[in-house]
């Protein structure tokens, strides 16, 4: 290592170096993501990263950071933004419990300006900057930088079009890397590549800006010249005109590799006005061969030996599938018996396990670019034409589409299966990605079924029903993570509206939602060796809920514990007490446990339920607590007799 990285803890002494070192310092700067990634560094994004060190020194280098603000999409690109902005020494508590996040957050540092871990935010966020600073007579920078996935978006365009009309000072950049976390697709992307394959064009303008980049003090006069240049050219071939037709000035396609040549890019952008979208290409993973030659494998990672790319320990978990592989499996068999289904993904390929699918059917397949609105509404009118449509979305991106389900669906009754996998904590990827909500906010719409399996057998099933449902939407919830078991063959039956009586009781109910049943039923099988004995019901359905269960329970108990893994607002256990409260019902006592009314950050899942205290032992405790039992007595059959 040399003394570059060492001596560099901000962007302010990044200034103080020579443009011609950058290049050793970027070498440096990716030498230690691949080393710290290849530790004890646990999951996380990795070839995002690495794509734009370059990207990141140069506009550390030229702006005025963080006064001039430097606005990331998605955020899992911003390692080696943390890594210059102060944060170095501190990396390695990166996306554990009480560490660094995995994404860049405005309580964590002056330099991340804004929140973020969805896609498609930053030229929304950067042009609200621009606006703000105009208004309050502050002259700094925007640059906002999204990648060709995130530009798949809607909400992109959505600030592009304002952008261009607003006419403020806005550097775009494009970082181009021809990938989503899987090859990106969609007409934009055809449009990018396009633009690349302008040869006549390219040749020019690399020669143009070669020139004006290397020959100083007079570049800035050539750059200007090759600015008027550039617009006969534009004229001619039209590399970026679908931005310049939204009021971008558009530059490149440039490398995104090449620091010194970015710096005197982006030197001569600064000088101008109005919106500027600077296309960069880049190689995601660049630096380390193997996530070059396989992105979608390297697009986050766990632990690895640097020198054959291997993992280093075999994964601690069981050897049982995802629930994502048994949902895409699941998919692939219906779809056999069942030609009307189809599958639709917003560039979560790999990530909702629908590739068996996708192989089997590929006309039956759609993935619709980051797009998850425009996913919901092209379902509806699928389920219209008769077809059966699941959309896979994950349950935090699908917060999104939240009027579509309304407006599109819901209103219309259309028969969609929306597949929600990582509901509930999700772990390190924290609060941006927790699927907290989804329980509440499907609840709440009229003529949708919710449904959370507690295990993958009943997800299977689930999934049977659902697309045979034919009567409204249906949403299926799971977690990410690891199945319980083997899936069995064939199909459980899930009666409509019915929960699962799972054990007899007599002291307690206790009602679980998905799979915190199992930690009910772990729970209660360590109460009943101390005497007390609950009933377990899995709920299946919080939506439409058991009431003829909900009314026998009430009959047989006085006490009530509900578990779920969603937001207490709103939840299942909500919709327990409105239906007792409706149905004057007033001599249980219950409490809920649940995802209480704020953020979880990150960490590893178990410290996340030990915080929040949605843990087996936690359940027995609230029992206890219930039951006005002291709180860990091993001894109390007598108290029952
Ligand atoms: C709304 C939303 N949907 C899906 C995702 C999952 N996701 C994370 S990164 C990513 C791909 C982003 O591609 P791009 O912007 O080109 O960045 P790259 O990884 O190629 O650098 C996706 C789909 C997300 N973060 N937000």
């Amino acid at each position: 290592m040399s003394d570059f990285f060492e001596k560099i803890n901000f962007p302010s002494d990044l200034r103080k170096m020579n443009k011609e070192d950058l290049p050793v310092l970027a070498q440096e700067v990716r030498d230690f993501l691949i080393d710290y990634k290849s530790k004890e560094s646990g999951t996380g994004h990795f070839g995002a990263g690495l794509g734009v060190v370059e990207l990141t020194i140069a506009i550390h280098y030229v702006f005025d950071t963080p006064k001039d603000k430097l606005v990331w999409d998605v955020g899992h690109q911003a390692y080696p933004h943390k890594i210059l902005t102060g944060r170095k020494n501190i990396f390695n508590t990166n996306r554990k419990y009480g560490g660094l996040a995995g994404f860049p957050k405005i309580s964590e540092s002056e330099y991340d300006t804004f929140g973020v871990g969805h896609a498609s935010t930053s030229i929304s966020a950067g042009l609200g900057f621009a606006c703000g600073m105009a208004l309050n007579g502050v002259n700094n920078n925007t640059i906002a930088v999204i990648g060709d996935g995130a530009m798949t978006g809607g909400i992109a365009f959505e600030g592009l079009n304002n952008a261009g009309a607003l006419n403020k000072k806005l550097i775009v950049v494009l970082n181009d890397n021809k990938m989503s976390i899987s090859p990106n697709v969609g007409a934009i992307n055809n449009y990018l590549t396009s633009v690349m394959a302008t040869s006549t064009y390219k040749r020019l303008k690399d020669g143009i800006w070669e020139v004006a980049g290397s020959i100083k003090p007079i570049g800035r006069q050539l750059q200007k010249i090759a600015g008027r240049i550039e617009e006969g050219l534009k004229g001619l071939v039209s590399p970026g005109v679908l931005f310049e037709r939204l009021g971008f000035n558009y530059f490149g396609p440039i490398d995104g590799h090449d620091v010194i040549h970015l710096v005197d890019v982006l030197e001569h952008l600064k000088t101008l006005e109005g919106p500027i979208l600077l296309h960069t290409l880049t190689v995601k993973g660049k630096g380390f061969k193997f996530a070059e030659d396989d992105a979608v494998k390297w697009h986050a990672t766990g632990d690895f030996d640097k020198e054959t790319g291997l993992p280093l320990k075999k994964s601690k978990g069981t050897s049982y599938p995802k629930y994502q592989d048994v949902f895409g499996e699941t998919m692939a068999e219906l779809g056999e018996k069942n030609k009307k289904i189809v599958a639709v993904t917003a560039a979560m390929l790999e990530g909702t396990g629908l590739a068996p699918f996708a192989d089997k059917f590929p006309e039956r397949f759609f993935d619709v670019g980051i797009a998850e609105q425009h996913a919901v509404t092209f379902c509806g009118s699928l389920a219209i034409e008769g077809l059966v449509p699941v959309c896979a979305i994950y349950s935090s991106f699908l917060q999104r589409a939240f009027d579509q389900l309304i407006h599109d669906i819901a209103l219309q009754n259309l028969n969609v299966v929306f597949a929600m996998d990582r509901s509930g904590l999700v772990g390190e990827d924290g609060p941006t990605h927790h699927g907290s909500f989804d329980l509440s906010y499907l609840r709440l719409i009229p003529n949708f079924v919710v449904l959370a399996p507690k295990d993958q057998d009943e997800m299977r099933g689930m999934l049977k029903f659902a697309t045979e449902y034919k009567k409204g939407p249906v949403a299926i919830r799971y977690p990410r993570g690891n199945a319980l078991d083997l899936p069995k063959a064939g199909f459980m039956n899930i009666e409509f509206g019915k929960s699962e009586k799972l054990r007899e009781g007599k002291n307690i109910v206790i009602i679980g939602v998905g799979t915190t049943v199992n930690w009910c039923l772990e729970a209660a099988a360590e109460l009943e060796k101390e005497g007390i004995f609950c009933e377990v019901i899995n709920l299946r359905f919080v939506k439409p809920i058991d009431r003829e269960m909900l009314l026998e329970v009430a009959a047989k108990f006085d006490k009530m514990l509900t578990v779920e893994e969603n937001t207490l607002v709103g939840g299942a256990g909500s919709a327990i007490l409105e239906f007792y409260q409706e149905n004057k019902i007033k001599h249980l006592d219950i409490v809920r446990l649940g995802i209480p009314d704020k953020f979880i950050e990150h960490g590893s899942p178990k410290e996340l339920y030990e915080e929040i205290g949605l843990t087996p032992s936690n359940i027995r405790a609230q029992v206890r607590k219930l039951l006005n039992l002291p709180a860990t007595n091993k001894n109390l059959a007598e108290s029952f007799k």
